[in-house]
């Protein structure tokens, strides 16, 4: 089976089909649309607090990608879904009117629980960024484990809320590499269009792009990029792109052109609210208990699965702590809550069965985080879009895909940053600590050398060509990598060790995995889509068989 068809060329003739397999945009168009709701249609998951006592036929634990995934999947096989989730509804504007809070202006919307903001770029020209704000069950966590600070959205649309939208389908030999039990074929064929179409993701108007001033900063990176001989890629995102001409018009309020993402974005952004969850919600057989938070799942006497759940507050605070029943429990917490909860449920005795597998093969997808310090005649705008449109790709030669991300700021800073993602053989280890009542995780702050070492095969060369240097002010003071944190955590119940080769939990029926742990690691690209398109292969499977 063929790769899907996209140009071959894309901006200033660069190959787009080296590194990216197609989007699928086109030909799975269908797989969503073709029940009647546009992709993106905006029918809303009411908060439906779940009764202590309740039973469920599906409960479905976290409400990101691999969540929605279930919950539509098995909504449409007829089967009832209850989603938990920890996080907020974010349905409700604050005083000021937005649902979200600005990314220049942090305020008690943007941190999980934290009285203090964590910001991944945390200092500008010497200045720290970081503030007080109210403790509040905002929408970033920035999660502290011993070398690593892991980011995660909070809320009904889990990661959805709060990335870039960057929607990256890897190179086929890439993922047959990092799942090579599952069938590519399949996979490129069927699933990860499925996925694109689900997820609403298309491409930028190049021309357009070629034009906007809030890509300049985008057309610096490529010619950067270029004059050093590296390969240049567009990659689609889920931004509505009329949405966005429009905001760079004039004709309605700015979200994207206003910096808004990593603490939510108030209008063009496809989150699965507007996308699985509202397909899902349109069933009418998918209910969500939002600032619910799983913390047990136990055989239960009769058969299915006894689930603890603590209602919280906005404090934080528990309000309530119910208890309910479930024939069939699906872990889509995220990589990290995933593991974390299956780690600990199999260590204090809840779920003994689990096999040994739990906890590990987790990586951070090779993250590194860098900026360089351009010439005064080279600005890349003070206006930029927060959603990223491209990247540098030197995976074959150097291990090393980099993002060339936004620095909306609102002000010139001449100043290119970029995520990059690497080829890291590091894996950690989840364990229980009982003497801290909390999960451990095993990773070591010195294993993203490696990380660096290949992100500097883009940026050394592009930085001697350019005769520019790094930026040492945005990590810190004389810090030039940012490589204290991952936004994307993977693994820790991987598929065929943890599981079978579909997700299902080795040594308990009815127990399913279908999110980002079931990745070993390193997707090679950003790892929305992949944790989609696999999701949607093991549902599928799952609801033929099981139900
Ligand atoms: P995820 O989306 O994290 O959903 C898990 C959900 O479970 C969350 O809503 C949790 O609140 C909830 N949860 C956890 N524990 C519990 C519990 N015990 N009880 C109830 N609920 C619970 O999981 N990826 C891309 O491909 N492209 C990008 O452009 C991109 N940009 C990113 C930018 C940022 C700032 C961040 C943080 C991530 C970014 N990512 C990006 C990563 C992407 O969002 C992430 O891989 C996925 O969201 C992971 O999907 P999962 O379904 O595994």
């Amino acid at each position: 089976m063929s790769e899907l068809p996209l140009p071959a060329k894309g901006i200033g003739g660069v190959s787009r089909r080296r590194f990216l397999a197609g989007t699928g945009s086109v030909l799975g168009a269908a797989a969503l649309v073709g029940h009647g709701t546009p992709a993106h249609a905006e029918t809303r998951l009411v908060d439906t607090p779940i009764p202590t006592g309740a039973h469920v036929p599906a409960l479905v634990i976290g409400t990101g990608y691999g969540g929605s995934v279930a919950a539509l999947r098995l909504a449409r096989a007829g089967v009832a879904v209850h989603m938990v989730e920890m996080g907020m509804a974010w349905d409700t504007p604050g005083p000021d009117g937005r649902i979200f809070a600005n990314t220049t202006r942090p305020d008690y919307r943007s941190f999980w629980l934290r009285t203090r903001t964590k910001q991944p770029l945390s200092n500008f020209l010497g200045f720290p960024l970081d503030k007080d704000v109210p403790r509040h069950t905002g929408i970033l966590d920035a999660e502290d484990f011993a070398g690593i600070t892991v980011y995660q959205g909070r809320g009904v649309g889990g990661g959805s809320l709060v990335n870039g939208g960057m929607a990256v389908t890897p190179r086929r030999e890439n993922f047959a590499a990092i799942l090579p039990t599952v069938d590519a074929a399949e996979m490129y064929s069927t699933y990860y269009p499925r996925a694109n179409a689900g997820l609403g993701v298309t491409e930028v108007d190049q021309a357009w792009w070629e034009s906007t001033a809030c890509y300049q900063y985008a057309r610096v990176g490529r010619k950067h990029a270029q004059r050093s001989g590296f390969p240049f890629v567009f990659v689609p995102n889920v931004y509505d792109w009329d949405y966005m001409k429009q905001e760079a018009a004039g004709a309605v309020p700015k979200s994207a052109l206003d910096g808004e993402v990593i603490y939510g974005n108030n209008a063009g952004k496809k989150t699965l609210q507007k996308t699985y969850l509202a397909q899902a919600a349109a069933t009418g057989r998918v209910t969500v208990s939002a600032l619910h938070k799983v913390t047990s799942v136990t055989p239960a006497a009769g058969g299915g699965y006894t689930v603890a759940i603590d209602q919280i507050d906005t404090t934080g605070a528990t309000l309530a702590s119910k208890t309910v029943t479930a024939d069939k429990v699906f872990f889509a917490a995220g990589s990290i809550g995933t593991s974390k909860l299956l780690t600990r449920l199999k260590a204090t005795g809840a779920l003994p069965a689990l096999n040994n597998e739990i906890g590990k093969g987790w990586g951070d997808n090779g993250n590194v985080m860098c900026g360089r310090a351009n010439h005064m005649w080279d600005p890349t705008g003070k206006l930029q879009s927060a959603m990223p449109t491209a990247g540098i790709d030197n995976w074959d030669a150097g291990g090393a895909f980099a993002e060339v991300a936004p620095l909306p700021t609102g002000i010139e800073t001449y100043a290119s940053f970029y995520l990059s993602i690497t080829k890291t053989p590091h894996r950690a280890e989840f364990t229980w600590n009982p003497a801290t009542g909390k999960v451990d995780l095993s990773w070591d702050r010195a294993w993203k050398q490696t990380s660096i070492d290949a992100a500097k095969t883009i940026f050394d060369k592009i930085n001697s060509k350019e005769g520019t240097i790094y930026r040492t002010d945005l990590f810190g003071v004389y810090k030039i990598w940012g490589d204290h944190l991952t936004y994307h955590p993977l693994g820790g119940a991987v598929l065929g060790r943890a599981t079978d080769s579909h997700g299902r939990l080795h040594g308990y029926s009815g127990l399913y995995v279908i999110d980002g742990s079931l990745i070993p690691g390193n997707a090679s690209v950003n790892p929305f889509v992949t944790i989609t398109a696999l999701a949607e292969r093991n549902i599928e499977r799952i609801v033929a068989e099981d139900f």
